[in-house]
């Protein structure tokens, strides 16, 4: 039988580097829908995938997948489940294939009550078109343009927070930026005009401190769609992914991140899985990184 993640499944917990968790649910996207088979079918993809880099590297890190989470459009349960079962293991890389980007209202909150716990101050790191800071949208306040507002509203200090690729806006959210000027925002038209490297620059050194735990919630929409097609809320004018995958492996590389999820990856609204491909590449190069970093 065919197996997911072919020579890179750990056979237990205990022996695994990465935690992997699904969470197949998209009731909370506005527009299109479809994010909720991106689990599977990036599961399924990975069966094709040998286990090397870009440039050829074996990868080493191994993956312990822990299955999927189920959630309901209020996330009541998931966030205290996150927290007990997928965040309790500190020393392993957490790595979530989503869902909607509402999903980040549970994850997000498992992973400050984690940081809490120990002492940590918990960073988000929110790649995405769109800022999801609205306080409420469609009327319901677990929308995908939500999250942010709802970690701000839990307790993330706006300072900890930074947006990156942002390009598509509703007017309640330029109201919310004038209430939080310390929140950090890259536009994209800003990102693609400076470049990665100064922005690398600027967050390593601002989080180089281990105090820091850095959690990444990468919305795929955030590359250009002519990349990353198969996504509900494509937005023109996006990030180039190699800038993108240069960000979130030189945030690796240089910070104390131990969190990452990838949401908004629809398959039903792709091209020949161009996306779900784009995502799964993304994260064999996150995993070189990783094997560098924890010297394998
Ligand atoms: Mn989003």
């Amino acid at each position: 039988m065919k197996e997911e993640f072919r020579d890179l499944l750990a056979e237990n917990i205990e022996s695994s580097d990465i935690l992997l968790c699904g969470i197949p649910f998209d009731k909370n996207a506005s527009v299109g829908k479809g994010a909720s088979l991106a689990p599977k079918v990036l599961r399924e993809l990975s069966y094709d995938l040998p286990a090397l880099d870009m440039k050829g590297n074996l990868l080493k890190s191994k993956i312990y997948d822990l299955g999927d989470y189920e959630a309901d459009e209020t996330f009541a349960n998931l966030a205290k489940v996150m927290e007990e079962e997928f965040y309790s293991y500190n020393d392993k890389f957490h790595l979530i294939f989503g869902g909607d980007h509402s999903i980040a209202i549970a994850s997000e909150k498992a992973f400050y009550n984690n940081c809490l716990k120990r002492g940590k101050e918990p960073v988000i790191i929110h790649i995405d078109a769109h800022p999801d800071i609205c306080d409420s949208y469609h009327n319901s306040i677990y929308s995908h343009a939500c999250p942010i507002k709802r970690a701000l509203d839990l307790g993330y200090k706006d300072y900890n927070v930074t947006l990156i690729g942002v390009r598509g806006f509703e007017a309640q959210e330029i109201e919310t930026f004038k209430k939080h000027p310390l929140l950090d925002v890259y536009k994209a038209c800003d990102v693609n005009k400076l470049g990665i490297e100064p922005l690398l620059l600027l967050l390593t050194s601002k989080y180089k401190d281990d105090k820091y735990e850095i959690h990444i919630s990468y919305d795929i929409d955030a590359n250009d769609p002519s990349f990353a097609p198969g996504t509900g809320t494509p937005e023109a004018f996006g990030l180039l992914s190699i800038d993108i995958l240069n960000l979130i492996t030189g945030l690796i590389s240089h910070s104390n991140v131990t969190s990452l999820e990838i949401v908004e990856v629809a398959p039903p609204l792709d091209v020949n899985n161009i996306t779900s491909w784009l995502a799964l590449k993304t994260i064999y190069e996150i995993i070189h990184t990783l094997d560098i970093k924890n010297k394998k």
